[in-house]
């Protein structure tokens, strides 16, 4: 039995030795200290010993099954701390890698051009107003002086949505919209920008693009107010040195009526491609407020005189940016605000 005893413990050894996973571990163990195990089965046979050698035997089985017990403990906790070790390492974070990097977005152009326009005339004292851009024929048309019969309305290549309403095709209804709000008050200083939207598409017009228009109400207004905010206006924009002139022109809605024309920008008046060897670029379209404008938003147009402009925010970003098809605004291209990213 001492010899049984002898080789169980060998055998035991060799195996806790070679068991590489807890698993196994666990399974001698129960072969070796369970209730069905060799150790238990031997001593169930102390019935054949005699007397003397029974505390002997019962202490050896004993003294084998501590040692067991006490090696499996001790292979235990190396296999829980060399299963952990392997886990943390194929956890592990090389440090040293480079970067995924993040992808930082810039504001659009002519997000840019329309708060500095912003910016200018809020300097100027004037007020900012938006509206809606699903309008009616009135707001858009009729009450800014061009009736169903008018060319310009059909000039105008509107996108209709039903019968009654549109698409605006200017930011003006905005105004008229402000004008009648005020039921005659004075004075009416304000600046509408806002996305419009007309049938044409090709590389100076886009379907939808956004203007900024300005209107000044009030008594003893001039055509030399006029031309005084407006060399303002280009001059914060583009230059202190930059120089303005004004020439005849025609809208509906305002009368006299002027196309605005900035020193170019390029060649500093010299002559060059961009502003065809004139000199001079045409940056907006302004006048003075028709009386039938303003007989349409409530004002009396013997008492009261007004100036209106209307800039296209695409128009004065190309200029800026040098940019040469205006669908590359609109192109969502992460190549063109990529470069505007600060500003
Ligand atoms: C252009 C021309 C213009 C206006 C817009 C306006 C608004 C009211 C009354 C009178 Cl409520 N006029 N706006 C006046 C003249 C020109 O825009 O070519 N814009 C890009």
């Amino acid at each position: 039995m001492k010899n049984e005893l002898n080789s169980i413990l060998q055998a035991a050894k060799k195996e806790i030795d070679s068991a590489s996973s807890l698993a196994q571990l666990n399974e001698l163990k129960v072969n070796y200290l369970g209730k069905k195990g060799e150790i238990t089965t031997l001593l169930r046979q102390m019935g054949s010993l005699s007397p003397e050698e029974r505390p002997v035997m019962g202490k050896l089985a004993n003294e084998v099954k501590e040692e067991i017990q006490s090696l499996t403990e001790k292979k235990e906790d190396y296999l829980k701390q060399k299963e952990l070790e392997d886990k943390l390492l194929k956890e592990s974070i090389d440090i040293t890698l480079p970067g995924t990097g993040r992808n930082i977005g810039g504001l659009n152009p002519l997000t840019i051009v329309k708060r500095a326009m912003e910016e200018t005339f809020i300097s100027m004292g004037y007020e900012i107003v938006e509206g809606p851009e699903i309008e009616n024929e009135f707001y858009n048309f009729e009450a800014l002086n061009l009736p169903a019969t008018h060319p310009a309305r059909d000039m105008q290549d509107t996108f209709y949505i039903t019968d009654e309403f549109l698409l605006r095709t200017h930011t003006s209804p905005v105004q008229v919209r402000t004008m009648l709000k005020k039921e005659g008050k004075l004075p009416v200083k304000i600046v509408s920008p806002g996305r419009v939207f007309r049938k044409d598409d090709d590389p100076t017009h886009s379907p939808v693009f956004q203007q900024l228009e300005g209107l000044v109400v009030d008594e003893n207004i001039t055509m030399a107010d006029l031309k005084g905010t407006l060399l303002l206006f280009a001059q914060k924009m583009f230059g202190k040195d930059k120089k303005i002139r004004l020439r005849p022109s025609y809208f509906p809605f305002t009368e006299p009526s002027a196309e605005v024309d900035i020193s170019c920008i390029m060649c500093d008046g010299d002559g060059c491609g961009t502003c065809s060897q004139t000199g001079w670029v045409e940056i907006l379209g302004a006048g003075m407020v028709h009386p039938n404008v303003l007989k349409n938003a409530g004002y009396d147009p013997n008492k009261v005189q007004g100036f209106a402009f209307g800039i296209g925010i695409e128009r004065v970003a190309m200029l800026k940016y040098g940019v040469k098809d205006i669908r590359d605004f609109y192109s969502g291209d992460i190549r063109v605000s990529k470069q505007f990213i600060g500003g």
